[in-house]
């Protein structure tokens, strides 16, 4: 369903923006930052902090924040990275948020959050400041994760892969950088970490190992990071509070 409603989205944008115009945003020109070292960096916290608005299955999460205050205290406070939702009809974000936590956030690496399914988003992703696209295994045939990858990476954007299966692990080529577990199940909203821990072993060497989702306690990160996650994506932990900045700042 989110897939055939991106085809429809993709196309009325490419009306409205053509690659031309695109190629020609300042930020087009940008060298972008690498998530995948960042995450590394052991003297980071590793948290990739997410600006999610509402969620399908939440609704509203926070409605009362600026994503320029959010995403600048994130950075200050440690985030080693940022995320940011640019989905509207799912989740009410836009690529106006994305943006905007650019030009408030010049050294911290920021993942474009959509359901990415053409080479046009990715080139949106690069002229809107992103550093790193999100490809969905769920979502695409191993054909189109390569080539979606291929043309992200030619861009200098690095992939993050999302995956939660272990047959999903046979889409992960050599143009992603990083691959990121869900710990939610997408049909049922269950998160079971020890079934990412499971997949974690699994995951090919040299690959960064992002941990997404239903992280709430600094417990649930030892357990991911004993399993060699090198990264963790949490959104809604630190959004349904009333200071998203406050909570970040607590939990490091
Ligand atoms: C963040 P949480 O439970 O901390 O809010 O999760 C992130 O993992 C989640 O927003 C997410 C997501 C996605 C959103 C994971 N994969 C794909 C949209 C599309």
């Amino acid at each position: 369903e989110i897939v055939a409603h991106k085809h429809t989205e993709v196309a009325a944008r490419k009306q409205q923006r053509s690659v031309a115009e695109l190629e020609q945003v300042s930020w087009f020109k940008r060298t972008p930052l690498s998530l995948a070292h960042f995450l590394q960096d052991p003297g980071k916290t590793g948290i990739i902090a997410e600006f999610k608005r509402r969620s399908p299955s939440k609704g509203i999460i926070n409605g009362d924040v600026t994503v320029q205050d959010v995403t600048m205290a994130y950075t200050r406070y440690g985030a080693s990275g940022l995320s940011v939702l640019t989905d509207e009809k799912f989740f009410g974000g836009s690529s106006d948020d994305l943006q905007q936590a650019r030009a408030v956030n010049n050294n911290t690496p920021i993942l474009r959050k959509d359901f990415i399914i053409d080479e046009y988003q990715i080139l949106e992703a690069k002229a809107i400041g992103a550093d790193v696209i999100l490809l969905i295994a769920e979502c695409l045939t191993k054909e189109e994760v390569k080539h979606l990858a291929a043309f992200a990476n030619n861009l200098g954007l690095e992939v993050l892969l999302e995956v939660h299966s272990g047959d999903q692990l046979d889409k992960v080529t050599d143009h992603i950088q990083l691959v990121g577990v869900n710990n939610r199940d997408l049909t049922t909203f269950k998160v079971d970490f020890n079934r990412s821990c499971e997949l974690a072993a699994h995951i090919p060497d040299g690959k960064c190992k992002v941990a997404e989702s239903g992280i709430s306690n600094t417990d649930a990160i030892v357990t991911l990071k004993q399993a060699g996650f090198n990264g963790f994506l949490i959104g809604e932990f630190f959004m349904k509070q009333e200071n998203p900045p406050r909570a970040f700042e607590n939990f490091v």
